[in-house]
């Protein structure tokens, strides 16, 4: 039996989609395969067990024969019929989706009308204008792909921050379970828990005689494409993800000040060791040393930083954005923690566009041991993602009622995901929107825009008295999408005067309020809640991703509005409502 993962399935029923199209099949089948590919994704069973027990044929949804390719793809890790049809089409082309505004159809008529291959053949045209005389192509599409190539360039070599935390974890608990491995732990970006990461950094302590063996377990573990330096100090793999992790072993007693070097950021590490200077002290990698060059001892980063006088320095404020200063004064924040979350809020349904049912969220919910949570599908506008008209919401209303009864010791906040209409204005009356627990407001179309433009409309919206809080602020997605442009003076003066929470979106693929803002929206007055903005119940799980970013934000659990009580939470809510919630 095979053990390929749901994710991989779900991957390859989505790229048979995208080649059908390539080739101009009809759309039907095209279609056949993208709505497979979300209902897999969707699934709380076992794959395996419903391709074992041929359940999968009763997938409503999934035909048979694409039941039997899924069952071969399960069965045996492989399918033919995809690879021959990836078979088809050189692996430079499919590169080609990666540009922002390109799908399929276009890259087929550049393939066989330009004979376009890959992204460097399709920058060369942009520049020559070949582009232009294409229907449906233009001079504007032509600047448009050139931005997009840039876009790529630029982040291709960073990835999403859940994305290296799975690797890096994994690669962490195989050195670490090295009998000769003293200490390990991650450092780097990853550690400071940065939106994206470009490498996985690794440090670990050993006996001198000892390296080798440890090297060789670690550039030999399963899952190393290729091992792209094998020293003894220091070795570096790519792992089958496309992420490059370094390895760097140091003496037990170098440890700390490794630890500290390498888990940075390097603007960080240069302010660290100037103040050391005016110390006296010299500071590196290997240590911390006196003028006589004598080195002071320090079991751990702990230690390193009492030594410089300072207060302890959690790693995801390591920026040099005013934590030496802080440490030195004694005014660092207790940083917000994953335990201090009480409950979620911004879940979708089944009743929107989410995976999973209202009861399966709930029920969910209650499994982390979360006191509440607050609903909030898409609003009537939004009709690509099955947004609630006024009379679906109402009917919501009434199953989240019965939901409360059944469940008195949790709490289900009504709310929505409203959509700013470009004018500013809501997707819903005023008087349905009074009806609800809580109002999200976010921007969904209609994104470009200038800066003034998104602020005006943002700030219009935010005005409406119905308003809890603004949503995913800039629309960003990280690695493929810039947000647009916004003047947070601005915006947080609105927020401030018309008392608008501000979402950290804890989705790993936007974590928007970017953290660097955060901490000024907290200095602001502002509150912050750190949400999921969940589409299945495994979504839920972001929130804790999204505590690392409001950490790096220098928030306290005081500062985040779902590390708060369920009772003072409703007490937040009806403050800006006026009138209590409806139980
Ligand atoms: P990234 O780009 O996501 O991998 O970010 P980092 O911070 O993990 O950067 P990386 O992997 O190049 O280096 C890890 C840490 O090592 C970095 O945060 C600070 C330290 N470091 C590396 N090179 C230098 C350097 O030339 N000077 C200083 N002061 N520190 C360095
Ligand atoms: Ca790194
Ligand atoms: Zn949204």
């Amino acid at each position: 039996m095979s053990a390929i993962k749901k994710e991989d399935v779900v991957a390859i029923l989505e790229e048979i989609g995208v080649l059908l199209e390539l080739k101009g099949e009809n759309p039907f089948k095209t279609r056949a395969y993208h709505n497979a590919a979300r209902i897999i994704k969707g699934l709380s069973a076992d794959l395996l067990e419903l391709v074992q027990s041929g359940e999968i044929r009763n997938i409503k949804g999934i035909g048979s024969a694409l039941a039997e390719k899924i069952t071969e793809l399960v069965t045996t890790g492989r399918l033919e019929y995809y690879e021959n049809l990836r078979a088809e089409f050189p692996d430079s082309l499919l590169e080609l989706l990666r540009i922002p505004g390109l799908g399929p159809r276009k890259i087929k008529k550049l393939y066989e009308e330009l004979g376009i291959q890959s992204i460097e053949e399709l920058e060369v045209a942009c520049r020559q204008h070949q582009l232009a005389s294409l229907e449906g192509f233009g001079a504007r599409t032509e600047e448009k792909i050139l931005e997009g190539i840039q876009f790529i360039k630029q982040y291709s070599d960073r990835h999403h921050y859940h994305v290296a935390l799975a690797v890096g974890e994994r690669l962490y608990e195989a050195v670490s379970g090295h009998p000769a491995v003293i200490r390990a732990q991650l450092a780097g970006s990853l550690r400071r828990c940065k939106e994206t990461v470009k490498d996985i950094d690794i440090v670990a302590s050993a006996e001198d005689k000892d390296r080798d063996a440890i090297m060789d377990h670690f550039t030999g573990l399963d899952g190393v494409k290729s091992v792209v330096a094998r020293g003894s100090t220091k070795s570096s793999i790519i792992t089958e993800e496309g992420i490059q992790a370094d390895l760097r072993i140091v003496s037990d007693m170098q440890f700390p000040y490794a630890l500290h070097h390498f888990t940075g950021s390097r603007e960080h590490n240069t302010a660290m060791r100037s103040h050391a200077k005016k110390l006296g002290i010299k500071m590196n990698e290997y240590g911390l040393f006196r003028e006589d060059e004598s080195l002071i001892a320090c079991a751990n980063e702990e230690e390193i930083f009492a030594v410089l006088g300072m207060d302890y320095i959690p790693p995801e404020l390591r920026e040099d954005m005013g934590e030496i200063e802080a440490a030195l004064n004694h005014r660092l924040p207790g940083l917000v923690e994953k335990s201090d979350i009480r409950g979620i809020i911004h879940a979708h349904t089944t009743d929107s566009d989410g995976a999973n049912s209202l009861e399966e969220m709930v029920e969910a919910c209650r499994h982390l041991g979360m006191q509440y949570l607050g609903i909030s599908d898409h609003s009537q506008s939004v009709y690509y993602a099955n947004g609630l008209s006024v009379e679906r919401l109402r009917e919501q209303r009434r199953r989240i009622d019965e939901l409360n009864a059944k469940y008195p010791d949790f709490r289900i906040f009504h709310g929505t995901e409203c959509d700013i209409l470009s004018d500013g204005s809501l997707d819903y009356p005023d008087d349905v929107l009074a009806e609800l627990d809580f109002v999200i407001i976010s921007v969904h179309q209609k994104l470009k825009m200038s800066e003034k433009e998104a602020t005006e409309r943002i700030v219009r919206a935010m005005a409406n008295p119905h308003v809890t809080i603004l949503g995913h602020p800039t629309g960003r997605l990280l690695l493929s999408r810039e947000g647009y442009p916004l003047n947070y003076a601005e915006l947080f003066a609105a927020a401030r005067e018309y008392e608008v929470i501000i979402e950290i979106n804890a989705n790993p693929h936007r974590f928007d309020l970017d953290w660097r803002y955060v901490r000024e929206a907290k200095e602001r007055g502002i509150m912050l809640s750190v949400n999921p903005d969940a589409h299945s119940t495994a979504g839920l799980m972001d929130t804790f991703l999204g505590v690392g970013i409001a950490r790096k934000g220098w928030l306290t659990a005081e500062d985040v509005l779902n590390a708060h009580s369920a009772d003072e939470v409703e007490q937040i809510f009806v403050k800006k409502k006026g009138h209590s919630c409806v139980r």
